[in-house]
């Protein structure tokens, strides 16, 4: 039976375990990546496992999300991730060089390898045929250290596209369709892998954004092969020895299909709030845009810009409206600079933001009261500009220049005579933002500020876990709403009892002042709790207030995960209609824990209510293990 791209990979990693869906394999990583909001944690528990150099081919340690410096405790961060970086084997992109999807694309993916990064939309890789999962900081520390990456072997779905785009038509067209059909819990459990004839016509930059945003899905990974094009893209970046093919047999086998047709498709937009609440642009024409920002890893390649910038020629930007860009590396800003590109831009009356990842994490930008803004993003979750009465829609390129120039949404066929943009032959090379890590053996002082605070540590599970249900909360819960970032958050990544105090408040503003004032408790949440981003602080800070255990109608992939590494239990609601019955400071508690535990099935009684409910712990046995243990640091160390 033949091999898929995915299974093809796996398979030339795949270190325990078998590749039958749903059962637990482990993985050998070759690259990490970090970025410096998810870092510092990250390679503060690296520093606790004690190993001394990294065993990977190459881990870099980017800085993109949160370089705005409002006060010394970013710029303290970048200094202990550079010197913790040099110290251990660690290449460093320096704060400029671009948003870490972007620029390790550009300069370090290799198709075939497996890529960890602590970051949701390390998928982008996919874009160049690797095998790249997003992950908490704390399975990245211990694939840094040599370790192994667990996952559950995802069942693999081709997407078959057909025909080619038409023109104005582009990539985040095709990933918005595969979000309006699959929503954002349909990739749970999943690889997406793209083939068909209609992928010839996609260049690596274009199959990236389709990957990017497979992370909406909450999908454990997309990708596309390897082959002639991924060649040239290699070869541009002067990197050609870095390529090697890799195609599905004729008779490989998946275990569902999806089917697209690009010349069917239209330019779409994902409505507020949510990325797969997509429609036609068409119906969104005459709404009225205050804003728009075009970057982020998803749409900021050197392509991307230059559509945006050959749209932008001559022309003037809308009164109304306030147009940021930022080119996604130094590379593509480079080039726009070198080609004059970036003229017509700044001459348009966009302001050009630096190469990271600015808005698309609330890093300013934030729209006025009850603002439209049209965004090239991947997300547009409630309040995540940080304007909470936003309505943020998530579109092209292409959609977003036009509709800066008129002030309204806008069909981009509208814009009259089509231009195309090609891969450049050779893109600019410049590595010196990149900082080597020094030669094994030689002394480098790690620099440490005062806003670098230890992080909770999970204690063993106790027998009896008891407590209150500290709040009730509502499907598709997202990491934003668990633990929020925005630029006032963002400095304080390293300091989880600072960002505790802003945990969950978006859903419930007294949540931290009762798990204080309770000495912890549960937390109740509907479908897909905890999706979006990779953040482990979503777990740290309920850790660090006492939280005992999540009880969910089912969660996203990653979040799940860190409640595991960090010794809290994630329990599913075997019957769902117990959900309803269950209200917020109701008592509970679950008897015989580790017992429970080890069988699956966990009892919780409502000692308020008199009444009991079945919950499912639908986890591996080396996950009860870590539970049982008080986390995945507890673990390793014991071994
Ligand atoms: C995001 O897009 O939500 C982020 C910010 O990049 C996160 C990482 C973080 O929270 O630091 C992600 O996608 O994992
Ligand atoms: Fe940065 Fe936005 Fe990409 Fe997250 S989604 S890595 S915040 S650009």
């Amino acid at each position: 039976m033949g091999l898929n791209v995915a299974k093809k990979i796996i398979k030339n990693h795949i270190i325990k375990g078998e590749m039958i869906p749903g059962s637990e394999i482990s993985i050998k990583i070759d690259q990490t990546l970090t970025q410096d909001s998810t870092g510092t944690m990250a390679y503060l528990q690296f520093e606790a496992l004690g190993i001394d150099r990294v065993k990977t081919k190459r881990s870099t340690a980017y800085i993109d999300h949160n370089i705005l410096q409002s006060g010394p405790e970013n710029a303290d961060d970048h200094l202990y991730i550079q010197t913790v970086a040099k110290r251990h084997g660690i290449y460093f992109s320096k704060p400029g060089n671009g948003i870490c999807h972007q620029v390790n694309l550009e300069r370090f993916g290799v198709p075939g390898d497996t890529l960890l990064g602590s970051d949701s939309h390390t998928p982008t890789g996919g874009g160049i045929g690797m095998l790249a999962i997003g992950a908490g900081g704390l399975d990245v520390a211990v694939a840094m250290g040599g370790g192994e990456y667990y996952i559950n072997m995802p069942s693999i779905v081709k997407v078959n596209l057909k025909g080619k785009l038409k023109h104005w038509i582009s990539a985040k067209d095709i990933i918005l369709e595969v979000l309006k059909r699959l929503t954002v819990k349909g990739g749970v459990g999943k690889i997406f892998e793209y083939c068909g004839e209609g992928i010839k016509s996609l260049s690596v930059p274009e199959r990236a954004t389709i990957t990017n945003m497979g992370a909406e899905l909450g999908a454990t990974t997309s990708l596309f092969p390897s082959d002639e094009v991924t060649y040239e893209f290699l070869k541009a970046q002067g990197r050609e020895k870095d390529f090697i093919e890799i195609k599905a047999d004729s008779d490989a086998v998946y275990d569902e299909e999806v089917e697209i047709n690009l010349d069917e498709l239209q330019p779409l937009a994902a409505c507020p709030h949510s990325p797969d609440n997509v429609d036609n642009i068409t119906k969104l024409k005459n709404i009225k845009v205050n804003q728009v920002c075009i970057g982020s890893c998803t749409n900021s390649s050197y392509a991307d810009m230059m559509k945006v910038a050959k749209i932008l020629e001559g022309k003037t930007v809308n009164e109304n409206v306030s147009l940021v860009i930022a080119p996604g590396s130094k590379q593509v800003l480079n080039m726009l600079a070198k080609n004059g590109a970036l003229a017509s831009i700044v001459s348009s009356g966009a302001r050009v933001l630096e190469c990271a990842c600015g808005p698309c994490i609330g890093m300013g930008q934030s729209p006025s009261t009850d603002a439209v803004s049209l965004r090239t993003f991947n997300r547009n979750f409630e309040g995540r500009s940080g304007t909470v009465s936003a309505k943020v829609y998530i579109v092209s390129p292409e959609v977003a220049a036009a509709s800066a120039l008129t002030g309204y949404i806008t069909d981009p066929r509208d814009l009259g005579e089509f231009f195309k943009v090609e891969t450049p032959e050779k893109f600019l090379i410049n590595d010196n933002l990149i900082v080597p890590p020094a030669p094994e053996g030689e002394e480098v002082e790690v620099v440490r500020g005062p806003n670098i605070k230890p992080f909770p540590k999970a204690k063993p599970l106790s027998d009896t876990v008891e407590g209150k249900v500290l709040t009730k909360v509502s499907d598709n819960i997202t990491t934003d709403h668990i633990m929020p970032s925005n630029a006032k958050l963002l400095p304080y990544r390293s300091n989880i009892p600072y960002l505790s105090e802003y945990c969950l408040t978006p859903c419930d503003k007294d949540f931290p002042k009762k798990a204080k004032e309770n000495g912890g408790g549960f937390i109740v949440a509907g479908g897909n709790y905890g999706q979006g981003s990779s953040r482990e602080h979503a777990a740290l800070a309920p850790l660090y207030l006492g939280i005992k255990a999540v009880l969910a109608k089912s969660f996203a992939r990653i979040h799940m995960a860190n409640l595991i590494n960090n010794g809290i239990m994630p329990l599913v609601f075997i019957n769902v209609e117990d959900y309803d019955k269950i209200d917020a400071m109701d008592e509970l508690v679950i008897d015989n824990a580790v017992e429970q535990m080890e069988t699956g099935v966990v009892i919780v009684k409502n000692k308020t209510k008199n009444q009991e409910y079945k919950m499912s712990l639908n986890i591996t046995d080396r996950q009860k293990k870590m539970i049982k243990a008080g986390g995945l640091l507890n673990l390793v160390k014991s071994n």
